[in-house]
């Protein structure tokens, strides 16, 4: 039985597109995922997310199921274009409303609201006409859109994420173009994520310079998988020092040290985009916590130089790049997106962390897993999450134990929603979602979860 410090944030988290629905409702505009879903083959069976879980009518239960579950904090994301419908100008009352009847509710439940800014719903405006993140124009966008929010709804929230996983933005985004707005290129991910990083900075200072009176913290959430060597040869040693690099130091050592880290610099050349000096001290410095979303581990290994295919969890179309290739160990077990369960890679990359970034807070503001539960006789009987989410709090456990500043955990997801790319099959949640009945039913996960909470400690 292992404690947790007593001040630990358990929670659990959300996005805008995946949940909510009422995709053209309310004065709502439409979003570069909603032009996705439209177009044919893009999404597993043409689903959409315009209902998705219809939690844009059912937010009052759904808090109410949170509340059963104890979490002490719920991060979801504001629709951009929700109360922005163009991205920028009219503002859009009734989606304002929505959103701040939302945070009451939740404080009235004695949750804390967690808010990410952008969740990938860009408004489709700002993609057609200012070329969405490719676009230099989109940073003074952005930083609009954030003050908005800080003026509206900062009297009652006080925890902000600017961007949820640039990474997955610019390279499934831009590089494979798997994900909105489903672009193929071997550059275009450098620069879209270079004005996503200029973007969160810009977002920070607004906030820093007019709200500071509102006293609460802002920073960005990054998501990374953990790359073990392969072999212990220094070769693949290396090659996965530059993996983690690529996927998670192109975007928080600009924010914890200044610039791109070096290894990016030399292989890139002049499809890495450069920050000028004064860039580069608006950046550096602009997250209050670190913010993490881990679901997998994968070998890595120096390139052997063989074209090999491209999986959605590998390099991202742009493996030349790094000349690494990466695989998975026979005996570990695969969840339903085929990411491996290897809690100790968790605890490695917490490590990474804190080594590399000098001991900030982090929090993971996701974990969790798919798996094709099944509804019986009313029940959910979702063994295999719990297991995944004792391994995972494990390892979480034995990382603070260990020094790390680890502040908080937020389970994805809270219910089974929409799946990107992957549509609703692949169900990630702690609730189950009947999509014909929109029915919410808690998982043994989150019954599981609930005595997690009660007791700060969990029973591995
Ligand atoms: C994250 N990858 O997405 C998102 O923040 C969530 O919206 C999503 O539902 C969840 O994780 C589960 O997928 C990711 O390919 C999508 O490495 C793809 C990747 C990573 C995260």
């Amino acid at each position: 039985m292992k404690k947790f410090p007593k001040d630990f944030l358990w929670g659990t988290a959300t996005s805008s597109y995946q949940i909510e629905g009422a995709a053209k409702e309310y004065g709502k505009g439409p979003s570069i995922w909603d032009a996705f879903c439209n177009i044919p083959g893009r999404v597993h069976n043409a689903e959409t997310g315009e209902i998705a879980c219809d939690h844009y009518h059912r937010y009052k239960e759904d808090i109410q199921l949170m509340k059963e579950m104890g979490v002490k904090a719920y991060r979801f994301s504001i629709a951009w274009a929700r109360i922005l419908p163009e991205g920028k100008g009219k503002v859009n009352e009734e989606g304002i409303q929505f959103y701040s009847d939302l945070i009451d509710e939740l404080l009235n439940a004695d949750i804390v609201p967690w808010v990410t800014l952008y969740h990938w719903d860009l408004p489709l405006a700002l993609q057609l006409e200012e070329d969405g993140w490719l676009g230099k124009s989109i940073i003074d966008s952005f930083a609009d859109y954030a003050d908005l929010c800080f003026s509206r709804f900062g009297d009652r929230v006080k925890n902000w994420i600017t961007l949820n996983e640039p990474w997955v933005a610019s390279i499934l985004g831009y590089g494979q173009g798997v994900f909105a707005p489903g672009r193929k290129s071997n550059s275009e991910p450098y620069m879209a994520a270079h004005n996503l990083i200029l973007a969160h900075a810009k977002a920070v200072h607004v906030y820093r310079e007019s709200y500071s009176y509102q006293r609460g913290q802002i920073g960005i959430t990054n998501n990374c998988d953990w790359r073990e060597p392969l072999t212990n040869s220094q070769e693949d040693q290396q090659a996965a020092e530059r993996a983690l690099e690529f996927f998670l130091a192109w975007f928080a050592d600009p924010i914890y040290k200044g610039d791109y880290p070096e290894v990016m610099k030399e292989r890139l050349g002049e499809r890495l985009p450069v920050f000028t000096p004064e860039e580069k001290k608006i950046i550096k410095g602009t997250s209050d916590f670190f913010g993490l979303n881990h679901y997998t581990t994968m070998y890595a290994a120096q390139a052997s130089g063989e074209k090999k295919e491209i999986s959605v969890h590998g390099n991202g179309g742009i493996s030349e790049d790094q000349e690494v290739d990466l695989s998975l160990d026979e005996n570990w077990d695969v969840t339903l997106m085929d990411w491996a369960v290897v809690p100790w890679g968790c605890k490695k990359l917490l490590k990474w962390i804190d080594e590399r970034y000098d001991k900030p807070n982090i929090y993971i503001t996701e974990n969790g897993c798919a798996y094709s539960d099944e509804l019986v006789d009313g029940k959910v009987e979702d063994t295999n999450r719990v297991n995944f989410y004792k391994g995972y709090l494990e390892a979480c456990e034995e990382a603070i134990s260990e020094g790390v500043q680890l502040k908080g955990y937020f389970a994805w997801s809270f219910m089974d929603n929409f799946e990107w790319a992957s549509g609703y099959e692949k169900r990630f949640g702690l609730h189950y979602v009947d999509f014909k009945t929109l029915k919410r039913i808690p998982k043994k996960s989150a019954l599981w979860f609930r005595e997690v909470t009660a007791a700060n400690s969990v029973d591995f």
